[in-house]
């Protein structure tokens, strides 16, 4: 449907919003309230979940729990680097399934927004573009530049055409209700100059005339063009949305951080279950009609999915946590919150609504209907003390900091500072120790030196632009003779990204790191040289692409500068000197993670961990815990690294890096129960530094009230 005819309908819908339904089909349009579904304003409650982030055997529970929460609606990204590998091939299969999440989404009886992007951010390796678009002449991403826009359209069609040929838009009976376009572009919009906005006319356009039947949304883009909707992210869009760009769109929060992502080297952030309800209460009374709790699940960054420096586990402060178990009271207390908003959904969509002050930090919302229905929001931004005061003839004590919802303007039926949702604790049963040294084998990895290389240059190459992201890992390698009197040489390292492994004639030298706020990071390392040829091997690593800012087409990583000072005034600059490359380790390149691999090398029984720092890879075998609690591997005593179960890459680690408190970011890794079998399960771990595979240990998890230790993993009544 073109723009125009798109609006005339909404108009219509507007004076008769009863009839028009389509059997079968329902009709989404909106107006200044709310989205109107089949004639009906609706006040929605959305919860992100990424498809890719869990396994489609944990899809349905997780829906079923969103759906037991209150929430209406399942918000997801689409993934454009997983699902289209090169140009024109694509990949749907297994945790990429888009279409069967959808369905299942609809099965369970709950709308879908999808957020098509197709740049996402999302802590999500190079914001989800696929890499191959950096080799594509001319390309200036997210601007308005013809090949970005070739791509774009190309990737959006495809999937807006898969949507349609399954019949997942709601115009189709489908369970889609809204299609978002680019992500919070407004935050770099400027970097192009009038580019920004001829970019987000196009956009718009090009989406809107992709005929989906249903509205598509831009997030924080306050120039949204018509009929896109503009909408608000954040934590507190009551408090910070300037509001829809028209009269006639209505107020909608896309992404209400529940927690936030966290990074190597960060804590987790923890939001409580009141603040989250205080926010959604007052965008409510603002007149805020769509709410989506982002995340809702976080789950997992399997693989290399990770964005620069984020940790493997995503949002696992949600209200269902990153193995899909209820974390209370922030399931519960929401979950009250939505019933008590739907029970006066009536008088809040069609009621008029007024504010006024009750207070000195106290404000009434009230929205009132003809009909005599009136529900009534009471603030107190105080956020120390009660307030005792007079609504409507009666006498309230509110709590500091808290909305209380009355639906009838007389009765308090909910307070967001009042939690009645017992919280709950993880509790982890150990399953099995690692400990037996004749469990495990070993294969050092291979430090390839400068005549080892095929891929030479006279300069330091761009790390993401050589590895094309086919690995973490390259190899920067040269070798060199010193004259006899540079006596004590320091290896200087200057790199913009993210870990650095030095080794000399083999010997392991010295590691270092940057950080997600501190890009670059410089190394002087005292080394010993040898009279003659020496080999300087120094592998850079990069823990996930950048997914945010304009120009991501032209970051720098990898090594910026090397020199060998023999003293003051004496130095060796590398920096234009002939280098020899190697793209990944020689264990990925054989891919010895896959069990029809492992005898491409030699594995050694005589495991030493404590032996100087090198590349290993341990090996090892283990039984499914039985039963259906998901299942950890606890990583605590290792550095950095990878790990694999039966082929499949469950992450990154890097339990080294730790946070201003002196602890890991992260211990816990996420094994999947889709993927083991019974028994004989292989276990590969890829150790960068000199962790102790010993002491690792395989945990199932589950969660139980704080005062009884009964664990539950179902909906509690
Ligand atoms: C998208 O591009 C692929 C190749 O890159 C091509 O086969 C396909 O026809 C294009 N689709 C559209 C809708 O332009
Ligand atoms: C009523 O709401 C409007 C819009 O949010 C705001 O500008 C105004 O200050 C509010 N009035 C009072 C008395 O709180
Ligand atoms: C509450 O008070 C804080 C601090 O003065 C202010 O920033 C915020 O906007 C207020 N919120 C409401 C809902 O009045
Ligand atoms: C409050 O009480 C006064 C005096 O008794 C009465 O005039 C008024 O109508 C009452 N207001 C409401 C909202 O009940
Ligand atoms: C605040 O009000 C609540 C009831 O709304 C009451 O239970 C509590 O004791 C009060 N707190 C104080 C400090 O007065
Ligand atoms: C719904 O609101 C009515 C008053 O309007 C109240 O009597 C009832 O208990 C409420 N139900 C729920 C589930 O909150
Ligand atoms: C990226 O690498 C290719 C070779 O693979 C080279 O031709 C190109 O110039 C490089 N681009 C940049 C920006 O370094
Ligand atoms: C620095 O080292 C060079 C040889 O690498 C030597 O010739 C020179 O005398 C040294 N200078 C000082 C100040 O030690
Ligand atoms: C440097 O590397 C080459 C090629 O691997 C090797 O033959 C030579 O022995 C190495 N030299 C030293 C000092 O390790
Ligand atoms: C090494 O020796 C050569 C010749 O003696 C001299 O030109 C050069 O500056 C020296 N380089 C360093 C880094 O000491
Ligand atoms: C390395 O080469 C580049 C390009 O040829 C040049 O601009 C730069 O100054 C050189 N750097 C050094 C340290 O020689
Ligand atoms: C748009 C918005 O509200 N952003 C806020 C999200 O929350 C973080 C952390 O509290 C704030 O720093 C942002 O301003």
């Amino acid at each position: 449907m073109v723009w125009w005819i798109y609006l005339v309908a909404a108009v219509v819908l507007v004076v008769s919003r009863e009839g028009c339904r389509v059997e079968g089909e329902d009709v989404v349009t909106y107006d200044g309230r709310s989205l109107i579904i089949n004639g009906q304003r609706k006040i929605l409650f959305s919860g992100s979940i990424h498809y890719p982030r869990s396994t489609p055997q944990m899809w349905p529970a997780l829906i079923a729990k969103a759906k037991g929460g209150g929430v209406d609606v399942i918000q997801t990204y689409v993934f454009w680097n997983l699902h289209e590998l090169q140009p024109g091939q694509y990949d749907f299969s297994g945790r990429y399934d888009l279409v069967k999440f959808m369905k299942e989404i609809q099965a369970q009886g709950l709308y879908a927004c999808l957020r098509i992007g197709p740049y996402i951010e999302s802590e999500w390796t190079y914001g989800g573009f696929p890499f191959w678009l950096h080799d594509v002449p001319g390309i200036v991403y997210r601007t308005d530049n013809e090949p970005f826009k070739y791509y774009m359209q190309n990737f959006t069609a495809k999937i807006v055409n898969l949507m349609k040929s399954e019949g997942l838009y709601a115009s189709q009976g489908g369970p889609i209700i809204l299609s978002q376009i680019e992500n919070e572009y407004q935050n770099i919009e400027a970097a192009f100059h009038e580019k920004g906005a001829a970019y987000v006319r196009w956009a718009a356009k090009m989406a809107v005339d992709l005929g989906t039947g249903v509205p598509w949304i831009m997030c924080k883009q306050t120039d949204a063009p018509d009929p896109v909707i503009n909408t608000c992210n954040g934590m507190r869009c009551g408090e910070t949305f300037g509001g829809p760009n028209s009269p006639n769109k209505p107020s909608m929060w896309t992404e209400n951080w529940t927690s936030f992502y966290q990074v190597y080297g960060g804590e987790p952030y923890i939001r409580s279950a009141q603040d989250i309800a205080f926010h959604v209460a007052l965008f409510i009374a603002k007149r805020g009609s769509y709410i989506n709790y982002y995340m809702y699940h976080g789950g997992t960054n399997f693989g290399r999915t990770a964005s620069a420096y984020v940790i493997t586990s995503y949002y696992d402060q949600a209200p269902l946590d990153e193995y899909g178990l209820l974390r209370q009271p922030k399931w519960g207390h929401p979950k009250e919150l939505h019933a008590a908003i739907k029970n006066c959904s009536t008088p809040l969509l069609e009621g008029v609504q007024t504010n006024f002050s009750i207070g000195q930090f106290q404000q009434a919302y009230v929205f009132e209907e003809g009909s005599g229905g009136c529900v009534a929001f009471l603030v107190n931004n105080d956020s120390t003390n009660n307030a005792t005061l007079q609504f409507r003839n009666n006498s309230f004590e509110l709590l500091p900091k808290s909305i209380s919802i009355l639906p009838d303007c007389q009765n308090i039926i909910f307070n967001t500072a009042k939690v009645n949702t017992q919280p709950n604790e993880r509790i982890m049963t150990p399953s099995k120790m690692f400990d037996a040294v004749d469990s495990w084998e070993e294969f050092r990895d291979v430090i390839p030196n400068f005549l080892d290389t095929s891929l030479q240059a006279n300069s330091l190459l761009e790390h993401m632009n050589t590895t094309k992201d086919g690995s973490d890992y390259l190899w920067y390698t040269l070798s060199f003779q010193p004259n006899s009197s540079c006596t004590e040489p320091v290896l200087h390292i200057e790199s913009q990204g993210h870990v650095v492994h030095s080794y000399i004639n083999n010997k392991f030298v010295e590691a270092g790191h940057g950080s997600h706020n501190i890009k670059g990071f410089t190394m002087d390392i005292p080394v010993d040289l040898i009279d003659g040829m020496n080999n300087v091997s120094i592998l850079s690593v990069m823990v996930g692409l950048p997914d945010s800012g304009p120009f991501l087409e032209s970051r720098f990583a990898g090594l910026t500068k090397v020199e060998i000072e023999c003293n003051e005034t004496e130095l060796y600059d590398f920096t234009n000197y002939t280098w020899g490359y190697q793209v990944g380790l020689l264990g990925e390149k054989l891919q010895v993670y896959k069990e029809e691999n492992l005898d491409e090398v030699e594995w050694s029984g005589e495991i030493d961990h404590s032996a100087n720092q090198s590349l290993t890879w341990y090996k090892t075998v283990f039984d499914a815990p039985t039963g259906d609690d998901p299942i950890a591997l606890n990583l605590s005593t290792m550095g950095k690294g990878e790990v694999w179960v039966n082929g499949q890459s469950i992450g990154r680690y890097w339990v080294s890096f730790h946070t201003s408190e002196g602890v890991p970011s992260q211990t816990l890794y996420h094994v999947p129960r889709a993927f083991l079998k019974p028994s004989g399960n292989l276990l590969i771990v890829l150790e960068e530094l000199n962790g102790d595979p010993l002491h690792i240990s395989l945990h199932t998890i589950s969660v139980a009230d704080f005062d009884s230790q009964t664990p539950y993993n179902h909906l509690p009544r």
